[in-house]
């Protein structure tokens, strides 16, 4: 019998077959092959036991899922955006080829927000919804944009990721505390579960700090739909928009016509990917 994965659990799984959750376990190899079993995953199972892992169509890292079509970045005023997580959750996307959208919540807090990230992330063309879970404003629209696709919300801890699953579904599903003092490394949920209601399939997962890009140096320039754009005339083919001269990429960002802070974490990327291959090359 063929399942989706829903939820990983310690020592089981949840396993989504004609309309009901059936809890599996697995066959010790198919745990540590690849990436093990994720939320997402597609498998056989048979008397409640996992024996194959179907071919993925993509897979990420963190969040820990497999098989999505809709990446829905979630960023709010506070805690503030880590615009570093969000420059390589849209790096990952690209990658995996999955299309991506940010969702700029809590504007109930701070009705300017949108516009910080629309700023920063405006380059990108992908699309900026504004909502909050307070006041749904913005839910319905939201919703409209997820159907039949399976959804997985990203981002940092306490940014109103399971917040915007209860608004959805009607849910009371445990969320952060209401406190002024965010503390760092405090994550409400622990782990990644798929919640559906009628068309609407979404992964709720654990907010993270840190995020590594899954991208290959050579194609991290692409990656930056602004510096592709106009990378034809930097005077080298190419171009990596680190040190080569005559670099239209560095140019427009001297003179003010890129974010300069979105070219210093490209730049900090880009130095990290070559420390990791670097590190890998010895190994
Ligand atoms: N004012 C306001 N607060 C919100 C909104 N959405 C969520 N919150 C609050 O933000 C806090 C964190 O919400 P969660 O939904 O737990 O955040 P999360 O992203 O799921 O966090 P993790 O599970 O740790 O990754 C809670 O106190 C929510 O009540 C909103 O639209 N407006
Ligand atoms: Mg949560
Ligand atoms: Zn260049």
């Amino acid at each position: 019998m063929k399942g989706q994965i829903y939820k990983v659990h310690t020592d089981s799984y949840s396993v989504k077959y004609d309309d009901k959750l059936i809890k599996c376990g697995a066959r010790g190899l198919i745990k540590k092959q690849g990436d093990g079993i994720l939320v997402g995953d597609f498998v056989e199972f048979e008397n409640k036991t996992i024996v194959k892992v179907l071919q993925r169509q993509n897979r990420f890292i963190r969040p820990s899922v497999a098989n999505i079509e809709l990446i829905v970045a979630v960023v709010s005023p506070e805690p503030k955006p880590d615009f570093f997580v969000l420059d390589k959750l849209y790096l990952n996307a690209v990658k995996e080829g999955v299309e991506f959208i940010i969702v700029a919540n809590k504007s109930d807090v701070d009705n300017d927000f949108i516009n910080q990230i629309t700023a920063e992330y405006g380059c990108l063309g992908v699309e900026i919804l504004q909502i909050s879970t307070k006041t749904l404003s913005g839910i319905s629209e939201l919703k409209d944009k997820l159907k039949s696709k399976l959804t997985v919300l990203a981002g940092q801890s306490a940014v109103g990721k399971t917040s915007l699953v209860n608004a959805m579904f009607n849910l009371d599903l445990k969320v952060g505390e209401l406190s002024d003092k965010i503390q760092r490394g405090k994550h409400t949920t622990t782990r990644s579960e798929i919640f559906e209601y009628q068309n609407i399939k979404l992964v709720d997962t654990p907010g993270f700090a840190v995020i590594d890009a899954m991208v290959e140096i050579d194609e991290l320039p692409e990656c930056y739909p602004e510096y592709f754009e106009v990378s034809h005339e930097c005077k080298f083919r190419g171009c990596s928009h680190i040190n080569e001269p005559n670099c239209k990429v560095k140019e427009l960002v001297n003179t003010g016509k890129l974010s300069k802070k979105r070219y210093e974490r490209y730049v900090e990327i880009y130095n990290d990917i070559l420390k990791r291959r670097n590190i890998y090359e010895k190994n």
